[in-house]
């Protein structure tokens, strides 16, 4: 009788080869290479940790119970927005002196004959034109503008902010994220709540004190210094608020879907 237990089959003299793993897109490649340079060079290993921390933090209070102070309007704004950046979030600042070139960079949904004089936004479902947009109060900050392809350039934008904006149409219910689109939607980006709510996120509709030219995204474009170039949407027509994590044009096509820096 032949018992299957005793065919023992010789151990192999080496490993059998495993197959590779497909190597990770060159884009996160890169992205990675970059976080680790600028995590040890510039912050060291010490704020790695904390970065760390803090995105789990945020993580937590993302999916969090965060009250949407609705019945008592937005007076609390600012003071969810302080809970959610310590002042070490905010984004520094800098000296008019300290600007530099503005590049251009990124085309998607833009068209060069694209006639502003009949765009507005679309927020959350009300029609806003551009005068209503500049009725709220101007902020103006100089600030890093940072593409995820490692270059940046420091300007200063002008613009509502998008807090202040949302405090007057807020969302009905407790939705977690902000979605964002071009006129046509060929170009879109996702916000998490808090970083939508960022004292320093703003609807910009001027660079360096000119209003914006049609390359950088007139006549309305996010400015978020809190995340890289991809997120800083040109030519934005539609914001909506909702429960499903919104789609990312280049999350899409492999950078991370937070892209905070
Ligand atoms: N509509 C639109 N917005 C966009 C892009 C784009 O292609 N289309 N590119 C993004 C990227 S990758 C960068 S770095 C910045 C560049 O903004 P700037 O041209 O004003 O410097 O725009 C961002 N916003
Ligand atoms: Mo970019």
């Amino acid at each position: 009788m032949t018992d299957v237990t005793e065919v023992v089959e010789p151990a192999p003299e080496e490993e059998p080869e495993q197959p590779e793993a497909p190597p990770p897109p060159p884009s996160i490649d890169k992205e990675l290479q970059r976080l680790s340079r600028r995590g040890f060079l510039v912050f060291g290993a010490g704020s790695i940790a904390a970065y760390a921390g803090w995105k789990l933090l945020s993580h937590a209070t993302r999916i969090g119970d965060v009250q949407w102070p609705l019945r008592r309007g937005f007076e609390t704004n600012e003071k969810l927005a302080a809970a959610y950046f310590k002042e070490k979030r905010l984004s520094p600042t800098f000296p008019p002196s300290a600007r530099t070139y503005p590049r251009i960079n990124g085309g998607v949904g833009l068209h060069e004959n694209y006639d502003t004089s009949t765009w507005n936004l679309n927020m959350d479902g009300h029609t806003l034109t551009l005068e209503e947009i500049k009725a709220f109060p101007k902020r103006e900050m100089i600030t890093e503008f940072r593409c995820i392809e490692g270059w940046s350039y420091i300007a200063k934008w002008s613009g509502a902010r998008l807090s202040d904006v949302m405090a007057k149409f807020p969302p009905r219910s407790n939705t977690p994220y902000v979605a964002m689109e071009t006129p046509g939607a060929e170009y879109y980006v996702g916000l998490d709540m808090q970083s939508a709510m960022h004292p320093q996120t703003l609807l910009a509709y001027e660079l360096n004190d000119q209003p914006l030219t049609w390359q950088h995204g007139s006549p309305l474009r996010l400015a978020i210094p809190v995340k890289y170039g991809i997120k800083n949407i040109k030519r934005i027509a539609t914001i909506r608020y909702t429960n499903i994590k919104p789609a990312d044009y280049w999350a899409e096509r492999g950078y991370d879907w937070y892209s905070g820096h």
